[in-house]
């Protein structure tokens, strides 16, 4: 097998054991790697109904095909579990050195499982395996930790970790690296805190066999040429991610005030431009050769990396117009180790309740700074009301009651991530039907929307959102690496298909990669489906705000979601991925796409139609 090392490291931390396994080679041909490995690792082994935060969950950490082969941006890797925030599938894709040496150490995936009796980290150097102890990290936030760790073990070494947060399983906790890279919005991180888990360190020392290295190399020069002979690079690395808050400004689907408005009157405040005044550093992932980390000094002098994402939630929809004080929150969120989405929903969500009298406490002002950092550390040490933030909005919603679920922002549990879809039906879509809950990297069908009509609700909308997801949430996630050249500076996806020929021996076509997206996205399904029992399309629904509540200021002043229209974006979307008007797969199409071992599982729990 070129390509792939064909290994799995598996570590379980309750027998201090570890050994290797060879996977089958139809895995790797029919699922890549990444998320699609990741997958199919899940739902082998994590035995149904286990509890996320238990001993029993597997935590899989999943590179691809080309990790490690210094492809274009491919320091990648994908963090999956069971989620703890959402019950379901979980997963988060992390620029990190990991990546590079987990294949050059030789292994292709790491599973572990079981819990350690007291903290501890896994240090991984080739064919040698340790589980360590941690009790002088744990308590550490994750830039201490990860300076320690580097001291001890070198500075190359890769290195993924948790904070605070993850320690006191903080239900959106992530794992970090290299200080400002995140990854595992679901909660990852809360499950390495459930197994007493603070990091991994890998270091490799072996070269990653591909078929062709040479034909390898030479795609490589000739993308890395295409990309930076793009107009848009240059302004690419002066703004990265953030040049979309002006964009999103625009087109009215800034998330605003927690989602109820899609424009900001301070969005000027906290856009590139301002972003670029206090910038100070630029950095990426490894092997990346168009670097988006725009590093700010902060509100407090200190260095932080912000992204768009960040920026909205922790700006716009907390009504916070200081970039400086924006990237404390940030550099915050990265230290402790909690996802900025789920926090900036969380933060604009408790101020909704304290100001509609839900909460019996003062009632809270929009932007109101030293208190939202003041709730931040709580929620990282679950201290005071912090303990309840901690939970997540969909839980803090059942725990409040009365309507309080209406303006709760999430899909399934995870908070929407930062475009505001009172005038988006497709985006809608893509929030509701995504593989891990409401997060826009699998379909960010909404750059294409707002160029359509945005008021319909057609079968072309739901194709759409299909097609985005086949290849950003299937193949790159599988891939795993970085889809941005492809998304941002039109990289051509025939290279990828080369690179993956080159590195493998196998040619894929597009329709393969259509097919592959089809395999991923309906064994996911399958397994919610397996961990929900109860299964309906409820659960594909965004919360009621987008419905009831108008925008009431901008261009699109008076726009909401119709929800009759919504029921039939979901009626095809269903349709075309061959699942039943309940979003359950059919058997033709769990059979069409060689996932026949689901079927028996499946069948015992609901009626499977033809
Ligand atoms: C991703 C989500 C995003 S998506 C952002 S900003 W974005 C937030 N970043 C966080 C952060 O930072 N700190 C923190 N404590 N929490 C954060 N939560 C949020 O996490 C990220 C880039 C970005 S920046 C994007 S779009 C692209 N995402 C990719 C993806 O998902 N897949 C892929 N194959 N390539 C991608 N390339 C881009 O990577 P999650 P990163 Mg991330 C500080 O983690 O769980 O997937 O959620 O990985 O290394 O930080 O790179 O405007
Ligand atoms: Fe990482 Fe940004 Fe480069 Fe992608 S473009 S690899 S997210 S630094």
């Amino acid at each position: 097998m070129y390509g792939w090392t064909g290994r799995i490291l598996c570590v379980n931390l309750s027998e201090k054991k570890t050994s290797v396994w060879k996977y089958p080679e139809e895995w790797a041909v029919n699922f890549l790697g990444g998320r699609g490995l990741a997958v199919r690792i899940l739902w082998e082994f994590l035995p149904k109904g286990t509890d996320p935060l238990s001993p029993h969950n597997i935590l899989v950490l999943a590179a691809g095909p080309l990790t490690g082969t210094s492809f274009v941006n491919s320091g990648k890797l994908v963090v999956a579990a069971k989620s703890p925030l959402t019950n379901g599938y979980g997963d988060g894709n992390i620029g990190s050195w990991v990546a590079v040496q987990l294949r050059r150490a030789g292994y292709d995936a790491v599973v572990i499982e079981g819990k350690a009796t007291k903290p501890s980290y896994i240090y991984i150097e080739d064919n040698s395996v340790e589980i360590l102890p941690a009790d002088d990290l744990w308590g550490l936030d994750t830039w201490e930790a990860e300076k320690r760790l580097k001291e001890k073990h070198g500075k190359d070494s890769g290195i993924v970790l948790i904070g605070p947060a993850g320690e006191n399983l903080v239900r959106y906790a992530t794992m970090i690296s290299q200080e400002g890279r995140a990854g595992g919005r679901p909660g990852i991180g809360a499950v390495m805190g459930s197994k007493k888990l603070k990091a991994i360190v890998v270091h490799g020392t072996n070269e990653v066999k591909v078929r062709e290295p040479s034909r390898l190399k030479k795609l490589f020069t000739k993308a890395t040429m295409d990309l930076k002979s793009n107009p848009q690079y240059s302004f690419w690395l002066r703004q990265g991610t953030m040049m979309t808050i002006e964009w999103s400004q625009e087109n009215s689907v800034l998330p605003t005030l927690n989602f109820s408005e899609g424009v900001f009157d301070y969005a000027s405040n906290i856009d590139g431009y301002s972003m670029e005044k206090i910038k100070i550093d630029l950095r990426s992932c490894p092997y990346c050769v168009m670097p988006c980390g725009n590093v700010v000094k902060d509100y407090e002098n200190k260095p932080s990396e912000l992204d768009y994402e960040n920026v909205a939630m922790l700006g716009s929809n907390i009504g916070l117009p200081d970039l400086g004080k924006i990237a404390v929150l940030n550099r915050l969120a990265d230290m402790y180790g909690i996802d900025t989405i789920s926090l900036g929903n969380v933060l604009a969500f408790y101020t909704e309740c304290t100001q509609k009298g839900l909460i019996e406490t003062e009632k809270m002002e929009w932007g109101d700074y030293e208190t939202y950092k003041d709730l931040v550390e709580k929620i990282a040490y679950r201290k005071e009301e912090g303990n309840l933030l901690a939970e997540g909005v969909m839980r803090v919603s059942k725990h409040l009651g009365m309507n309080s679920y209406k303006f709760a922002m999430h899909v399934k549990g995870l908070e929407i991530s930062a475009y505001d879809c009172h005038a988006a039906p497709a985006m809608a879509l893509a929030y509701g039907t995504a593989a891990i809950g409401a997060h826009h990297k699998d379909a960010w069908v909404i750059a294409w929307e707002v160029k359509v009509n945005r008021f319909s609700y057609t079968r072309e909308k739901a194709a759409k959102v299909i097609e985005l997801q086949n290849i950003r949430g299937a193949f790159f996630e599988s891939l795993a690496t970085c889809r941005l050249p492809w998304v941002e500076l039109s990289l051509d996806l025939k290279y990828y298909l080369e690179a993956l020929e080159a590195a493998t021996g196998l040619q894929y076509t597009l329709d393969d990669i259509n097919m592959l997206g089809e395999r991923i996205y309906t064994l996911i399904r399958a397994f919610w489906i397996r961990e929900y029992g109860n299964w309906n399309r409820e659960y594909d629904i965004p919360p009621p705000r987008w419905f009831e509540d108008p925008l009431l200021k901008g261009p699109l002043r008076g726009s909401k979601l119709d929800t009759e229209g919504y029921q039939k974006l979901l009626d095809y979307y269903y349709e075309l991925r061959g699942w039943d008007n309940n979003g359950v797969p059919r058997l033709s199409t769990l059979r069409k796409l060689g996932l026949e071992f689901v079927e028996p599982v499946l069948a015992k729990i609901t009626s499977l139609s033809e």
